[in-house]
Order: structure tokens, then sequence, then C-alpha cells
């Protein structure tokens, strides 16, 4: 055994896929449910899509279910998502179906990097690149050791031609496009609004309806997109999340056509 080869696989082979996502259709931040949904259904159609998590494990919120019980929630839509992942769910009670949180994150991560898309942990996304045209053109990536350390290292790049916001309740794209570009996003007052207390059918129902555009390059996912429009959390339901999503993706590629 050679350590020295080992290390050179280990960094050759990182620095690759590294490489290669400086270019990118769509760049997913965020790898909680809703990120990597988006990443699973724009891979499977052939388009290059990578996600940033902060964090060193994917799966964001989902992985510790509800209060730490580490189960979900999921309706008859959000249900058939799971199904089309292979990840078994039961019936509670009429309409209401519950999933090992840990298979289902694990189980559509899989299948998203073998759809074609990549995924890198440990990497945070601390702002935007724009042009005149006002459009985002891709996202300003560190390490997420150097902001944990609180030192000062300046930001590498990926250029992307639509960007996701999937980062949860912060809505943290967002809120930087908001900060330094200005309140020009698609919502009632131009600013990420803030989520609202818990109602989980009024929650599931906007979050389809929230997830679009807000701003020229920038679509929101998940969690995200109902802070952004100020509609209410959900807990530990989760087929907003998922639905929420497939539709990103959807919206992502008619971006892509449009050009
Ligand atoms: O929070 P998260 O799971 O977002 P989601 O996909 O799902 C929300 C649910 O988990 C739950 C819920 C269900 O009703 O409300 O909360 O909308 O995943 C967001 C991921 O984004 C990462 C963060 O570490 C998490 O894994 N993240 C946040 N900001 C950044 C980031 C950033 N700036 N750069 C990279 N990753």
């Amino acid at each position: 055994m050679d350590e020295v080869i080992i290390s050179r696989a280990i960094v050759e082979s990182y620095m690759e896929d590294l490489m290669e996502v400086m270019e990118v259709d769509v760049a997913v931040v965020g790898a909680g449910p809703s990120g990597l949904v988006t990443a699973y259904y724009l891979a499977k159609k052939g388009i290059k899509a990578v996600v940033f998590e902060r964090q060193l494990r994917v799966g964001g919120g989902m992985s510790g279910g509800g209060m730490m019980f580490n189960r979900i929630v999921l309706q008859e839509e959000g249900k058939r998502i799971l199904d089309g992942f292979g990840v078994s769910t039961k019936e509670y009670q009429k309409g209401y179906y519950v999933a090992d949180s840990l298979e289902a994150i694990a189980t559509i991560c899989s299948r998203a990097i073998e759809a074609g898309a990549k995924i890198f942990n440990l990497i945070s996304v601390e702002d935007v690149m724009v042009r005149e045209n006002d459009k985002i053109t891709g996202l300003v990536l560190n390490w997420s050791a150097v902001s944990w350390s609180k030192l000062h290292v300046d930001p590498l790049t990926a250029r992307c031609k639509v960007a996701v916001d999937a980062t949860g309740h912060d809505a943290e794209i967002c809120s930087i496009v908001a900060r330094k570009i200005g309140p020009k996003l698609r919502t009632k007052t131009g600013e990420v609004m803030g989520e609202k207390s818990m109602w989980a059918e009024r929650g599931e129902k906007e979050i389809l309806k929230n997830t679009r555009e807000v701003y020229p390059g920038l679509v929101v996912a998940g969690m995200t997109a109902n802070a952004v429009f100020g509609s209410p959390r959900m807990g530990a339901i989760f087929g907003g999340m998922l639905l929420s999503g497939k539709k990103a993706a959807q919206v992502a590629i008619k971006l892509l056509q449009q050009g």
C-alpha cells in the first residue's frame, strides 16, 4: 500500500470534477431534500448540474426527521415521488405516509449522483456573480472551513446559466442578492419576505406556486421558496420539498431553453 498513490488518486480525481463544474448549466446551492431532488431531475435529462453543500453531510433538515425522530411524513403526491426513487413508505392513516428519513435522503442522493449530478460537500456559496444585464452568471465559492475559522481567504467561482437557491429557511442566496444588488426580487417588497409560522396545509400548497425564478437566472426551491414569498413553514411533512425540487428542475430547464 502506497500512501502517496492514495493521496494522488484523491486529489486528481477531485480536481478533475471541480474543474468540470466551473462551467455548468445549473448550480444548486444546498444538498437538502429540495436541492438533491432538483439535481436528480436535471441530471436525468442530461443537464450538467452541480450541488454545493456547506456541511459535511448531505440531507439538510431531512436527516433529522421531526424533532430528531428520523421519520418523515408525506402526502399522496410526495409519496409518489419517493416511489419513483424506490424509497419505501408505509401508510399510517389514509393520506399520510411515513418514511425513514435516512433511507430517503441516502437514496435520493445516490440516484442524483448515479444520474450524473456532481455533489460537493464542505463548500459554501458566499456570493453570486452578476453582469451588466443584471443576470446571475455564477456562484462564489469557498471552503466552509474558511468561514468557520473566521479566516479571510478570497474565494473561487463557478459559472452557471441558472442558479437554484435551495438553502432552506435562511434563503441565503436570495438574501445576498437583495442585500447586495438591491430589493429587486420578484416578491411584493423586492426583499426576502420571511417565512410565516407553521401551517402545514397552506405551506405545502403554496410552495409549488412559490417555486420559480425570483431574479434573472435565480430559481428558488424548497423552504427557501416559502421564506422568500412569505409563506408558512410546514414542519416534518416533506412532500412539498420533493415536489418543489422537481418543479425547480422544470423551471430551470425552461430557462435554459429560453437561453
Ligand atoms: O434546510 P434544508 O433541508 O432545505 P430544504 O431542501 O428542506 C427543508 C426541510 O429540510 C425542512 C422543512 C420541511 O418542511 O422545513 O427544514 O428546503 O437544506 C438546505 C441545505 O443548504 C445548505 C445547508 O447546509 C443545508 O444542507 N446551505 C445553506 N446555505 C448554504 C448551504 C450556502 N451558502 N452554501 C452551501 N450550502
